[in-house]
């Protein structure tokens, strides 16, 4: 029965070396040391051999069990490994193929230029301060020292609603108000964006939906150098030391004395286009020092403290740092616009 044994060890051994697949290697289990297989039954028979015999029977019918198990187990491994390596080189999945591409949302051109301005203000030391759109015609006009009759509100004409003295605001210097009242008497540097509107003959350079980002400093002894030296370094950091900006003398109810800023036309490099009206300058800014009756209605005593003002549009200096002809691109939504950016 030994050599029984002995010959059914080589035999399954050698069968088991051309075993390649998953259901050969159950049946070769079935047929070897599963419950029913050759070897487990011969070594049930342990009892039929003399005495004698059997201690030595045991020891070598155990030295196969293990020997035939580990052999199924390597097997087991090496038919695993076989298999992920096929799949690996013929399957369905390659990973090295590149992935199929997801389009993504941007942002928009000016939304891009607004975060740039309000990084240029951080460093100045420009906190962002946030006022409504829909305004009353108080802040919008009259406490930036427009009564009713003021030929000024001409320029700024807008959308009304149905609740009287209640419009969409013109301007950021709204924002103003709502800033000093809330800090007074405390110094102020802010920046307030968001968006206007206005009635407006739409055009490559003007559009009845536009955003603006209004300046207000307010403190002791702020004078109109602080305010150009404030733009100045603004217009530098955001256009290039290249590029020429001038201030122009110019009038708003709200400010005394009032500039316009402007920057070389980039367009047509000073030569004069439809967009700077062929001046070979574009208008990126209304500014000026807070007019006393504002900064009063603010909160603030004009003999003690002083401020300066600035509104600029995003949209233009997007315009110029890109090289865009029209403005009306901006709310198009034109993906062959949008996607340039
Ligand atoms: C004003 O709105 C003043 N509130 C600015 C100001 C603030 C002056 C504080 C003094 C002190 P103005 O209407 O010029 O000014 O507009 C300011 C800027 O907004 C312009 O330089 C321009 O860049 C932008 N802007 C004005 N109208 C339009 C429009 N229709 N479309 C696009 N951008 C516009």
């Amino acid at each position: 029965m030994l050599d029984q044994l002995n010959q059914m060890h080589a035999a399954a051994l050698s069968e088991l070396a051309n075993v390649d697949t998953d259901e050969a290697l159950s049946d070769w289990y079935a047929q070897t040391i599963g419950r029913k297989g050759e070897v487990t039954l011969l070594l049930r028979r342990v009892g039929e051999l003399p005495k004698e015999e059997r201690p030595a029977f045991g020891r070598r019918a155990n030295e196969v069990k293990v020997s035939l198990e580990a052999a199924y187990e390597e097997t087991a491994r090496q038919i695993k490994a076989a298999e992920l390596e096929k799949q690996l080189r013929y399957g369905a999945l390659d990973v090295t193929l590149p992935g199929r591409w997801i389009p993504t949302g941007r942002l928009h051109p000016t939304t891009q230029t607004l975060r740039e301005i309000y990084a240029i203000f951080a460093e100045m030391g420009f906190q962002v301060y946030l006022s409504p759109d829909v305004e009353t015609d108080e802040n919008n006009f009259q406490l930036l020292n427009m009564p009713p009759h003021h030929p000024a509100r001409d320029m700024w004409d807008t959308f009304y609603t149905d609740q009287e003295g209640v419009i969409l605001r013109t301007h950021t210097s709204p924002g103003q108000i709502h800033a000093m009242r809330e800090f007074c008497p405390e110094p102020i540097r802010v920046i307030l964006p968001g968006m206007c509107y206005r009635y407006e003959q739409i055009s490559v350079r003007a559009d009845i939906q536009f955003q603006q980002v209004e300046g207000l400093a307010v403190g002791h002894n702020i004078t109109l150098a602080d305010l150009k030296g404030t733009m100045a370094e603004f217009a530098r950091r955001l256009f290039g030391a290249e590029r020429k900006m001038r201030f122009r003398s110019s009038h708003f109810p709200f400010t005394e004395p009032s500039v316009e800023v402007d920057m070389d036309c980039i367009l047509c490099r000073g030569d004069g286009c439809a967009v700077c009206k062929y001046a070979g300058w574009l208008e990126i800014a209304g500014a000026g020092m807070v007019h006393p009756v504002v900064l009063r209605n603010g909160g603030y005593d004009p003999d003690v403290f002083s401020g300066f003002a600035f509104g600029m549009g995003p949209a233009r200096s997007t315009m110029l740092r890109h090289s865009i002809t029209d403005i009306r691109h901006f709310w198009a939504n034109d993906l062959r616009f949008l996607e340039q950016f």
